[in-house]
């Protein structure tokens, strides 16, 4: 946010005093006579000349000047020059975000999710269906996110999204394709509006990350064998489609918005799919388990923020992950009802042939939430001795994460 407010202050000193900048991509769009010595009737006669906005001049070349009567040439070239310096800014801003795009059928829970990342649970029981698309911006532990929140209704996949998908679906660096895992009579329907969305994708030649969003998986649900076969459904249709276009690699991940836990681990997934940071942690936790003789090693917040993981296999993975988050809502739990003083905690859990221990690494944000790094390995106690290098080596590559 303070990165946008100084290139707001350094972009509005090419406007008029009146001119407020709300959001930066809205510059494009304003017009010409907002900018400094762009007087009412060049305004008006670049207007007759089809310059609409800041956008239409910084299409002109200088090289190329148009004729436009009662505008001084060495006036034009001067706005169109200003024109394409802000919209150079703009563009460069807009890339440092990521942009998310949310899809799938009305009232499969798209925007019920964006409310629960930003902590606006309240809004979630009286949300309306989305119209058309949504446009936010987000931030996600400081990562700086647009989503693109596109109504599922009927109406918006038909006639809006596949007429023009070049304004939708491309430099996506993350689609969440949400499915609702309790309406299991709109599966194929779902199926077909997913399919429909990979081929326009292969067609613009795009590759976002792609995250399947089981969503309204409530823990009350979950348990019941209906709930279950709906998934088993949902994953052997989808996995039908996703073989249909083999150069789409794609994730299932369930969630719930009555546990905020479920879709901030959802998004971690997400972003470590598009974070080169969290492919360099990755790294660094591949060369540690090679030092500890460890198979897997997971780097998790209290808040079940996983930072990044290394493993073998899918097995390893579902086994460190789940367990770390496990473990630490019960540590949780403790320190709320105040048997443990300290919110640090040392897990060890000993399992057939091997252990699964959790280690404090370090507090982050001002909340002073806790980072564990969690490791599998035959003996644990090769991991002593070699945590001060860990934290040396890993701390100043999370905080390029935060
Ligand atoms: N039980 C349950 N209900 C949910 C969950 N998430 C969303 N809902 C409900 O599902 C309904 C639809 O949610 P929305 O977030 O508006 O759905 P959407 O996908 O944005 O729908 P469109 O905007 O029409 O595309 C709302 O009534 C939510 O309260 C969930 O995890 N569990
Ligand atoms: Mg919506």
């Amino acid at each position: 946010m303070s990165d946008q407010t100084s290139k707001n202050v350094i972009l509005k000193d090419f406007f008029k005093r009146n001119v407020l900048i709300n959001e930066l991509e809205d510059i494009m769009r304003f017009k010409p006579e907002t900018l400094i010595g762009v007087d009412k009737v060049s305004s008006d006669q670049l207007l007759a000349n089809g310059i609409k906005s800041i956008g239409d001049l910084a299409k002109l070349s200088v090289a190329n000047l148009p004729e436009i009567k009662d505008v001084l040439p060495a006036m034009l070239q001067k706005w169109i020059k200003i024109a394409q310096v802000i919209q150079k800014n703009v563009q460069e801003h807009l890339k440092r975000h990521k942009k998310l795009l949310m899809i799938g059928l009305d009232n499969g829970g798209k925007t019920s999710i964006l409310a629960v990342v930003q902590d606006r649970f309240s809004i979630i029981k009286s949300l309306l269906p989305t119209r058309g698309v949504k446009r936010e911006k987000l931030d996600f532990f400081g990562y700086p996110i647009i989503s693109w929140d596109l109504g599922g209704q009927v109406q918006y996949r038909e006639k809006l999204y596949f007429n023009r998908p070049e304004l939708f679906f491309t430099e996506a660096d993350i689609i969440l394709y949400v499915i609702d895992t309790q309406d299991p009579d709109r599966f194929p329907e779902s199926t077909n509006y997913f399919r429909e969305v990979l081929k326009v994708l292969l067609e613009l030649k795009e590759k976002p990350a792609i995250l399947v969003v089981l969503s309204k998986s409530d823990e009350d649900i979950r348990k019941t064998l209906q709930w279950q076969q709906n998934v088993t459904t949902i994953k052997n249709k989808f996995n039908k489609v996703i073989d249909e276009f083999e150069q789409f690699s794609i994730d299932f991940c369930d969630t719930t918005v009555y546990d905020r836990n479920t879709i901030m681990h959802m998004f971690s997934i997400a972003l470590k799919k598009v974070s080169d940071t969290s492919e360099i942690i990755e790294n660094i936790l591949e060369d540690f388990c090679n030092q500890v003789d460890a198979k897997a090693a997971s780097l998790v917040s209290m808040d079940s923020l996983i930072f990044g993981y290394y493993t073998n296999t899918d097995t390893d993975e579902m086994l460190i992950n789940n367990t770390a988050l496990l473990l630490q809502t019960l540590s949780n739990f403790y320190n709320s009802i105040g048997l443990i003083r300290e919110k640090s905690i040392s897990l060890d859990l000993p399992l057939n042939g091997f252990t699964i221990r959790g280690e404090k690494l370090f507090d982050y944000s001002d909340l002073q939430i806790s980072v564990y790094l969690w490791v599998i390995a035959e003996d644990p106690g090769k991991l002593e001795g070699k945590l001060d290098y860990f934290k040396e080596q890993l701390l100043p590559l999370i905080n390029l994460f935060l």
